[in-house]
């Protein structure tokens, strides 16, 4: 395979100041006259041929200033056409090309999704519109003309401002549309088809008058009002805090059914797919609120974080998706709770991105080559790159991070840049050299830190020693220290914080770890602390500290960071669990900890008036987490068994207090999405969830009353799930029950479908392929395969069994879907990013699955890049 390298970055040997498309849409026949300027690049090679990517295109004519060319000045393939000898000076080319929208189940390009049509380019779709310099570094101002029949088409769309409308005879019709925003081809878009719409306004902070429109399938209007007003929110939110205003006058979401990935942040069209705009107290649960409340956020603040300042080229990703991931954490944190927020995105960080960085599919943040890059759409690149951006404001502080952003808005905006230039504004306007910061950027892998720590009583001193090390990953066998913000805190007997004194005067709580080891002692102490270390996840580290579980339970109960008096309860259930397995292994006993039920029954007292966070406090660390710090030789059975088995004990220490909060947070009244209401249903959830541990039949009664008397989805939902996770007379009457109510909502079913693919029950794999062969799934909508087969592909013991099956099943479905959408069956293959960490047995079987794949023939580059990283 052909690796693409950022060593090898050139500019491009031409430019495109202007781009005029012309596209008559047709189902199997679109018609696409491109009409570009394009100009030499005065940094580019003199005299070079031009060289325009495409892909599985059919060119029907080329012509340069109206002149058309005849075959032997061009050579036209499907995935390339090249101009030997393009004139001098700039010219005008005009090129056509034919597209069947219909054929196109890759769903990159231009394709139809429920009769409508809709693009997607990031990364490299709009060559599968028109031949083009496909890549980021290349600017134009684009004028869209689209025309299509009036019945089957009545809206038509495309970037920027709508300057005409008119009849284009034979029943079709046309709108040009022109943004005058110089931009990538990745941002361009274009939607036709029949779609209801709802319609607001917003006025910027300089006084714009922003028409805002959102688009759905007719019908479902009425579940577009909560996405219309996140919509709003985010656009005020940027404005206040980071001084970003809209510019255009016109915002508009589109919502389709059959969409690669979350959404797409086009310029002035974000692209959504319906899960992610569509909700209703009666269809969308909390979670899926939350999520359209961000997800919305995210694409709208990549209008300055990705579109007005874009990416030199695909290996700067993280410029764009780090900094937006940090913009709409920082914007949910605003929205909802700041600590609950960070405890969610480092569980999720830690679920995701530590699981690929400790595997072979370990990349940097910023990688240095690909053979495909839609499989760098990854965790490390998003969630990991907005934890280096988080670290950055850490360590220059908050003030500094807010004129080096101004910086980097003020001295970039209209162009593509890299990191250097990123990090070069912060590094200007902190005085700081940040060269060795860069190294987050570029090595792999998560670093360790283990610390040691000392009280000397007579001298009144605490010490904390901190020793790094950054483990080898693929391609990268030796790692150099990082720069790794540690902050700390001092927890008195008392439960308050001691001052921090450091050489006699007030010292920082930030120590910068920049050595292998790195000692500090703090002064002045009177009496043996607690150290409090990575305040609120200040390094996306895995920590090795040599507190006792005392030291944590005492963190659990006074720390003043809510993230590390979370942590500490979470650091304590994660030993206990880890020695679990370690009896079950062994044919031990199991060990007991009664005081984690102090730890995680704070949760449910009855003075305990942050929900949403104690819901947090209540949830134990996953199997995942479980099988992470174990790391090697992982048996999924015994991960489950002990933590059922630590879940039985909790129960039977808290059953009552839970019953207890269960019954106090049991509301009646009428459903709101807002954070205070959803953190009340969660830590309601959390009861439940303990009082069903190991299917109790009371818990399941409750259960069964929570579903049965539901009046919004959030507790069906939960409801469904704590039932599915045991077999019983009720968990199949309410599967049944589910389906029957909601079996013409594709997104509903996708909710079942899902709950059914991820429970630990040894008939799971079964019942999976069952589903796939009925009438709820669709293997070409990628929302139904991520919720059967890509849920699947999380279920730690299921896709887990001994006997390999769930790694057959899953590499013999990414082969399938190879054929029909080749990233999302990338995706898919992804199941197996830890297989190395598996005991013996699971590890061959697995290897023997993935070896089956990176056999097969005629394998996409999406499906053979994963296979053949992951088998390394
Ligand atoms: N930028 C898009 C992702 C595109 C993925 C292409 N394979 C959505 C986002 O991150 O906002
Ligand atoms: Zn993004």
């Amino acid at each position: 395979p052909q690796l693409v390298r950022l060593a090898d970055y050139r500019p491009s040997d031409f430019l495109i100041d202007t781009v005029d498309l012309d596209v008559r849409l047709d189902p199997v026949a679109t018609r696409v006259t491109a009409t570009l300027k394009v100009r030499p690049n005065p940094d580019g090679r003199e005299g070079a041929a031009l060289v325009l990517d495409g892909d599985e295109l059919k060119l029907v004519s080329v012509a340069i200033d109206g002149v058309p060319l005849d075959d032997d000045a061009i050579e036209a393939a499907p995935e390339r056409l090249t101009l030997a000898n393009p004139p001098r000076g700039p010219f005008e080319l005009t090129v056509v090309t034919e597209i069947d929208p219909t054929a196109n189940t890759r769903l990159m390009g231009l394709y139809r999704s429920n009769g409508a049509y809709t693009t997607q380019c990031e990364a490299e779709g709009f060559r599968r519109i028109t031949y083009f310099l496909d890549r980021p570094d290349v600017l134009a101002v684009y004028t869209t003309r689209v025309e299509g029949p009036k019945a089957e088409t009545p809206v038509l769309l495309s970037n920027g401002n709508l300057v005409e409308t008119g009849d284009a005879g034979d029943g079709r019709h046309f709108a040009v549309w022109r943004d005058p925003h110089p931009k990538p081809s990745y941002l361009f878009a274009l939607v036709a088809g029949d779609l209801g719409v709802v319609e607001d306004r917003f006025v910027t902070a300089s006084g714009r008058d922003v028409a805002l429109k959102v688009f759905v399938e007719h019908g479902r209007e009425d579940r577009a009002a909560y996405a219309m007003d996140a919509i709003k929110r985010s656009m005020r939110w940027d404005e206040e805090a980071f001084g970003r205003e809209y510019d255009l006058d016109v915002f508009m979401v589109v919502a389709v059914s059959h969409f690669n990935m979350g959404a797409m942040e086009n310029k002035g069209l974000n692209v959504f797919n319906d899960k992610y705009v569509l909700a209703s107290p009666e269809t969308a649960t909390d979670g899926d609120y939350a999520n359209i409340e961000a997800i919305i956020a995210h694409e709208y603040f990549h209008n300055w974080t990705g579109n007005r300042i874009t990416c030199r080229d695909w290996f700067q990703l993280c410029l764009k998706e780090g900094l937006t991931v940090f913009r709409d954490q920082e914007f949910t944190s605003d929205t909802r709770s700041r600590p609950v927020k960070r405890i969610m995105d480092a569980r999720n960080l830690r679920a995701s991105q530590f699981a690929e960085d400790s595997g072979p599919l370990a990349h940097p943040v910023r990688p240095e080559a690909y053979a495909e890059i839609n499989n760098f759409y990854t965790p490390t690149v998003y969630e990991k790159g907005a934890e280096v951006i988080r670290m950055l404001k850490v360590l220059i502080g908050p003030d500094a991070f807010k004129a080096g952003m101004d910086l980097y808005f003020d001295r970039h905006d209209g162009e593509a840049c890299t990191i250097e230039q990123f990090v070069a504004c912060f590094a200007e306007v902190s005085g700081r050299d940040l060269g060795r910061f860069m190294l987050w950027y570029r090595q792999a892998g998560t670093p360790t830190v283990e610390i040691r720590t000392a009280y000397d009583a007579a001298a009144k001193t605490f010490a904390i020693e901190a020793a790094q090390t950054v483990p080898p990953t693929p391609g990268q066998p030796v790692k150099q220290p990082a720069v790794i913000p540690m902050v700390v805190g001092l927890v008195g007997p008392d439960g308050a914080d001691l001052p921090l004194t450091v050489g006699g005067a007030a010292a920082s709580p930030v120590i910068e770890l920049t050595e292998p080891v790195t000692r500090v002692t703090f002064e002045n102490v009177a009496a043996r602390p607690v150290a409090s270390l990575f305040r609120n996840f200040s390094a996306p580290v895995k920590v090795a500290a040599d507190l006792t579980d005392d030291d944590y339970l005492f963190l659990a109960a006074h720390d003043a960071d809510p993230f590390n008096r979370w942590q500490a309860g979470q650091t304590v259930a994660l030993r206990n669990l880890v020695a679990r397995v370690a009896a079950l292994r062994a044919s031990r006993p199991q060990p007991e900890e009664p005081r984690i039920a102090d730890a995680i029954g704070r949760a449910f007292a009855p003075d305990e008036t942050d929900h949403a966070y104690a819901a947090q406090v209540a949830g134990l660390p996953s199997e995942g987490d479980v099988a992470r710090e174990i790391g090697d030789e992982v048996d999924p059975d015994a991960i489950h068994a002990a933590r059922r088995a630590l879940k039985r004990d909790l129960a039977a220490r808290l059953g009552d207090a839970a019953a207890a909060a269960y019954e106090r947070l049991s509301e009646t009244g009428a459903y709101s999405p807002d954070a205070a209401s959803a953190g009340r249903r969660a830590l309601k959830i959390a009861a439940l969830d303990l009082l069903a541990a190991d299917g109790a039949a009371e818990g399941v009664a409750r259960a069964k009353a929570l579903y049965d008397g539901a009046t919004n989805m959030t507790d069906r939902i939960m409801a469904l799930q704590i039932l599915s996770l045991h077999e019983s007379d009720a968990r199949a009457a309410a599967l049944a029950a589910f389906e029957a109510d909601y079996g013409d909502d594709p997104l509903l079913m996708d909710k079942w479908l899902l709950i059914q693919a991820a429970t630990p029950l040894p008939a799971t794999l079964d019942r999976v392929k069952a589903l796939m062969a009925g009438p709820r799934f669709d293997i070409r909508n990628p929302n139904r395969v991520r919720s059967l087969v890509g849920a699947f592909g999380g279920n730690p013991t299921q896709f887990n069994r001994a006997d390999g099956a769930g790694y057959a099943f899953v590499a013999e479905t990414a082969l399938v879907l190879d054929r029909i959408n080749p990233q999302v069956a990338a995706r898919i293959l992804g199941a197996f990013k830890t297989w190395r960490a598996l005991e013996p047995g699971r590890r061959a079987r697995a290897e023997d699955a993935l070896r089956g794949v990176a056999a097969a023939p005629g394998l996409s580059p999406d499906v053979g890049d994963i296979a053949r990283r992951a088998l390394g």
